[in-house]
């Protein structure tokens, strides 16, 4: 274990991948290696890429992956795929799409399935994002699937959420969508090569003014994936923003948010794992039967099970 870990830290792709897999499968080292890898995390620029499908997120990742190499940044990549609620398995087309990266030892690639989490941004997408930032990427960069709960998910482990939205693709309802405009930092109007893009971005600056009054306002860019422009200037956008969190207060508050919110899920996740031990034991000793002919209560019974778990 602490050669693999060894070998991830200097970079050895094949490494990194090994310790995302042992901590999506939740293998039993899993905590173990969380453990090594935290007190190296923090340095990375996590960017969060939402908006709905089709919208070009990962013909945009594509470009923003070549404007950090560019600038000598190694860049992870995480490409949340949906997945089929039968066989748990992930669509690789985002990994064939974005493999033209995939050989060179500064961009690393990985796509992980939902896994039947709501919106898809689960703990294993937080953790592997922790992992490749202890693995010394600069830049990393997820994708999500941009559908329901995960487009306001992202922001719980993003530093940065990027929306992407498009023209001609009922608009209204791209910009309205519950809780995203507020939680955007920076709006990209992709496929700017297509009309109406310019409406877009009107539209969104008249929904940015009738939101409170923010000290970051989030720069609406227009950009064309398919052409590669104005790709450079959402860069340089997200540079500034990193900025501005590592230098002010909001910033703080803002990482105090994301910690507690990842304290409170990984204790939520212990105690119901430990909660399903318990109550699968008393179960199996009958306890259902119990319950039927009133031996005893639910309450009496969840009592007896809680003083159990903290014994
Ligand atoms: N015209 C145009 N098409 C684009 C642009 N960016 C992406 N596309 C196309 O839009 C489609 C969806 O892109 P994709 O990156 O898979 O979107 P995702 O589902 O949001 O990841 C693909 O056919 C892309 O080639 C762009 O800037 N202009
Ligand atoms: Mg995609």
């Amino acid at each position: 274990m602490e050669k693999l870990l060894n070998n991830a830290f200097n970079g050895d792709p094949r490494s990194i991948g090994r310790l995302i897999s042992l901590v999506e499968a939740d293998s039993p080292s899993a905590k173990e290696i969380m453990k090594k890898v935290y007190p190296r995390t923090g340095k990375a620029m996590i960017i969060g890429i939402t908006g709905s499908p089709g919208a070009g997120k990962s013909t945009f990742v594509d470009r923003l992956i070549e404007q950090f190499q560019a600038e000598g940044l190694r860049v992870g990549v995480i490409a949340i795929d949906p997945s089929s609620p039968f066989t748990g398995g992930a669509i690789l087309g985002d990994r064939l799409r974005m493999q033209g990266h995939a050989l060179n030892e500064n961009v690393f690639i990985r796509s992980m399935g939902s896994r039947g989490h709501l919106g898809g941004v689960s703990r294993s997408t937080h953790e592997a994002s922790l992992i490749l930032d202890a693995c010394g990427f600069d830049v990393v960069l997820i994708e999500t699937v941009g559908v329901g709960q995960s487009e306001v998910d992202i922001i719980k482990i993003a530093d940065t959420v990027v929306l992407v939205l498009v023209p001609g693709m009922g608009d209204d309802v791209q910009i309205m969508k519950a809780g995203i405009m507020e939680i955007a930092d920076t709006f990209v109007v992709n496929k700017a090569d297509r009309e109406g893009a310019d409406k877009v971005a009107a539209d969104v600056q008249v929904m940015l003014k009738m939101l409170k009054e923010r000290d970051w306002v989030p720069p609406v860019t227009l950009v064309s994936s398919q052409n590669n422009t104005g790709v450079d200037e959402v860069r340089k956008i997200l540079h500034d923003h990193w900025n501005y969190l590592k230098t002010t207060d909001e910033g703080k508050r803002r990482r105090f948010l994301q910690l507690e919110m990842e304290v409170e899920a990984i204790l939520r996740g212990e105690i119901s794992a430990l909660t399903e031990k318990v109550w699968k034991k008393r179960k199996d000793a009958g306890v259902l039967e119990d319950l039927a002919a009133r031996k005893t209560d639910p309450y009496t019974l969840a009592s007896e099970m809680i003083s159990q778990i903290i014994k």
